[in-house]
């Protein structure tokens, strides 16, 4: 991977930064950006040495949703060019077996927006904001943000988002539920990092199943929830983590769920 392409990897201390690297264009997505971060998400699940996962855009753009010069010509249809791209990377997101940041960096707009929803954490820079710009071209919001935004904000909210076109700052994105956490931005990196490192220190099997809990709960019922938590459950408590921690309670001292292996 060289500094020319359109995503950069860089993994430290368990945490693998995936960039979007098109910053003239605020990193607007054309397809070889899109196959690649798949691909690039699906390593760093493989790779051993990666605990936590952050998508990051480079420049003063996260990402300005799909790139409108790459489309004209296009010989797949809407539907066929959303299976075929932003559809396999939200899923591999969400079903990723390692916590994925969303660091908002700066203007997260249409697919980019939903880019920005779909990590399980999103932090944002002060200067980032949120646009679901997609009815400005008169398109229907795509790649998840139909599913995420009315989770997060509720459904009026939403829809006027949606039909407004209207930017969310970050003070509002903070107030909305859209971020967990905003930094300046002359730390975000740093701040983004230490964050990173900090959740790279929890339990990595235990989170990997809360994930997964928490995905299949938001559209089961109770019963269902419940179920799934108790076979989740035996998972966890079988795994060394599970050990681990009650062993650094008893001893009064902090678990290590990084050094001890399996
Ligand atoms: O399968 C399918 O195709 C359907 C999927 C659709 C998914 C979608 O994402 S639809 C939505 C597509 N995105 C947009 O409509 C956003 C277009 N961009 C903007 O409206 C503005 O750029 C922003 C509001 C995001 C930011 O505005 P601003 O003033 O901060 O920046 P700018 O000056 O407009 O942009 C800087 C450069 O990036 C500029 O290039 P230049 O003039 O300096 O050479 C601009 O053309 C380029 N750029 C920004 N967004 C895109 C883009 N180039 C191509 N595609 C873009 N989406």
């Amino acid at each position: 991977m060289t500094q020319d392409s359109v995503i950069l990897s860089q993994t430290r201390a368990g945490v693998c930064t995936l960039t979007l690297n098109r910053p003239d264009k605020l990193n607007a997505a054309n397809d070889e950006l899109l196959l690649t971060l798949t691909a690039e998400l699906k390593k760093a699940e493989a790779d051993q040495t990666v605990r936590v996962v952050v998508l990051t855009g480079a420049g003063r753009g996260f990402c300005a949703g799909q790139d409108l010069s790459d489309v004209s010509g296009r010989d797949m249809t809407f539907t066929e060019h959303l299976n075929h791209t932003y559809n396999p990377l939200i899923r591999t997101i969400r079903t990723l077996d390692k916590p994925v940041i969303s660091a908002v960096n700066g203007v997260a707009a249409g697919a980019g927006a939903s880019l920005a929803l779909a990590g399980d954490i999103r932090l944002w820079a002060q200067s980032a904001r949120l646009i679901e710009i997609f009815s400005n071209i008169a398109l229907v919001p795509d790649s998840g943000s139909t599913w995420f935004l009315p989770r997060l904000v509720g459904y009026s909210r939403a829809f006027e988002l949606m039909a407004f076109a209207e930017r969310v700052d970050a003070d509002t994105a903070l107030k909305l539920g859209l971020c967990e956490h905003v930094f300046a931005d002359e730390s975000f990196v740093d701040d983004v990092q230490a964050y990173a490192e900090r959740l790279a220190q929890r339990p990595a099997n235990a989170l990997k199943l809360t994930k997964q809990a928490l995905n299949a709960a938001v559209t089961s019922t109770l019963d269902e929830a419940l179920d799934q938590e108790a076979v989740l459950q035996q998972v966890a408590g079988d795994h060394w983590e599970h050990q681990e921690g009650v062993t650094a309670f008893k001893e009064k001292r902090a678990p290590d769920f990084v050094r001890v292996q399996d």
